[in-house]
């Protein structure tokens, strides 16, 4: 029987899948005009980064892991990077490669004040995630109940006007 999929980008009680989808930790950004740009872990290392202390893991199963010092590439950056200056936007999809989700809004991105800003993380501790561990894995520092927006294994970032 087909398995009926929840819509991935709306909270929902979950249980966190431990196996990755392949080893290919690369990623696709998806433009407003559907331009596609792959980004591989390798060219992230070479984007600006930046680094979010006190991090935590918040799962309602199997209880909460961290502090974590998560290192990255600010998804605020991927898209000032890719974008075309005044191309209009105002949410970006970030889906996993086992089709797990979550919707980011500008605002989340682009408020005055942001000192945790959202990441595409590659670094944990000072060490490479491992693919196991997420890479490439988004970080929310601003979500601390349920780990429902810290994808793990980030296949596609899609930017919709
Ligand atoms: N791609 C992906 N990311 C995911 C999940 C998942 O199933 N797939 N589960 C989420 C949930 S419910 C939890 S509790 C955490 C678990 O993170 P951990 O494996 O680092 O403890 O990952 C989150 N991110
Ligand atoms: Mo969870």
């Amino acid at each position: 029987m087909p398995a009926i999929l929840n819509d991935p980008l709306q909270p929902h009680s979950h249980d966190p899948n431990p196996e990755p989808p392949g080893s290919d930790a690369a990623f696709w950004l998806i433009l407003p005009d559907t331009t596609q740009v792959r980004i591989t872990p390798a060219q992230l290392q070479t984007m600006p980064r930046c680094t979010v202390p006190n991090c935590f893991i918040v799962s309602t199963g199997h209880g909460t892991s961290g502090p974590f010092t998560f290192d990255g590439v600010t998804l605020l950056h991927l898209l000032q990077r890719y974008l075309l200056p005044g191309q209009p936007w105002s949410q970006v999809e970030v889906i996993s490669g086992d089709g797990f989700g979550t919707r980011i809004w500008a605002a989340e991105l682009t408020s005055p004040g942001i000192t945790r800003p959202i990441l595409l993380s590659d670094t944990v501790d000072g060490t490479p995630l491992s693919r196991e561990q997420g890479l490439v894995r988004l970080i929310v520092p601003a979500e601390t109940d349920d780990a429902l927006r810290q994808i793990k294994w980030v296949r596609t970032v899609h930017v919709r006007v």
